[in-house]
């Protein structure tokens, strides 16, 4: 996958490339990651990239010639790659949106802009699609690029560690994972369900399941409703309820 991200301040996006999980992708070839600074297409002796609204009002617009010459350039050093603007206006972004740009075969154009926005005139031609990634305000595009970045960049196979990994991550099935614990045994006087020290991994697989359930019932409710419980899934809320009924009695 290759990200190229056209924005005003580079070195807030290089820090991204140069840490964690994507730099280790790009050390092994799986993931380019460049930027490009919008400044340096424009050709005036001030390095203009910005003016004042028609009609008026406060505020300044992104200039539509530097970007367009930005993306243009992008778009020479990785034909065919997806041109995706970062705006409150686009479609939210989430897992469904990072698995398809994630199958994009050439590569990720993220154009950032700041101020008001950039020069309506840009959209139509220069770029495929916005969005957004969620409803506030920013004072930029660069944060949204870098959540949808980090977003794909773990669903391109080998940057995670394990490729089993990511299948069973929350949303894909609209279920939320299934509570993580590790050592020590008991931390503030809290012990380790004792099924996870059982080795029973059929044992396991069930307790992990009830607790994806009861997880997603109490915290994301919206997500439960929205796919049915299956047989399995079933027999387990059974079982939850009979335990309930018991707390219920004593
Ligand atoms: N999800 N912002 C972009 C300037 C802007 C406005 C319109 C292009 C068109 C945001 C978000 C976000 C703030 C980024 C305004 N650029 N980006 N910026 N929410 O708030 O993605």
């Amino acid at each position: 996958m290759n990200f190229t991200v056209l924005t005003l301040f580079p070195e807030l996006v290089n820090a991204f490339f140069q840490n964690g999980m994507i730099a280790r992708g790009i050390e092994n070839g799986l993931i380019t990651g460049n930027c490009i600074n919008i400044r340096d297409f424009s050709t005036d002796r001030h390095k203009t990239v910005d003016d004042r609204p028609y009609g008026g009002g406060s505020g300044m617009v992104m200039k539509p010639e530097p970007l367009k010459a930005a993306i243009l350039c992008a778009k020479d050093r990785m034909p065919g790659s997806r041109v995706v603007v970062l705006t409150p206006q686009g479609n939210r972004f989430n897992q469904e949106t990072a698995l398809a740009l994630a199958a994009e075969k050439q590569g990720l154009i993220l154009v950032c802009g700041r101020y008001e926005g950039i020069d309506e005139r840009v959209y139509s031609l220069l770029t495929d699609e916005e969005i957004s990634i969620g409803d506030y305000v920013m004072t930029g595009g660069e944060l949204g690029a870098m959540v949808v970045m980090d977003a794909v960049a773990r669903l391109i196979p080998g940057v995670l560690g394990s490729e089993a990994s990511f299948q069973s991550d929350s949303f894909m099935d609209d279920r939320i994972e299934h509570a993580h614990y590790t050592r020590p045994e008991v931390f503030e006087g809290q012990k380790i369900p004792d099924t996870l020290l059982s080795g029973n991994h059929e044992k396991i697989r069930l307790w992990r399941k009830k607790s994806s359930l009861q997880r997603t019932f109490l915290k994301r409710p919206d997500l439960f409703e929205k796919t049915a419980p299956d047989a399995e899934e079933k027999q387990i809320i059974r079982q939850w309820c009979r335990e309930l009924e018991i707390l219920a009695r004593e």
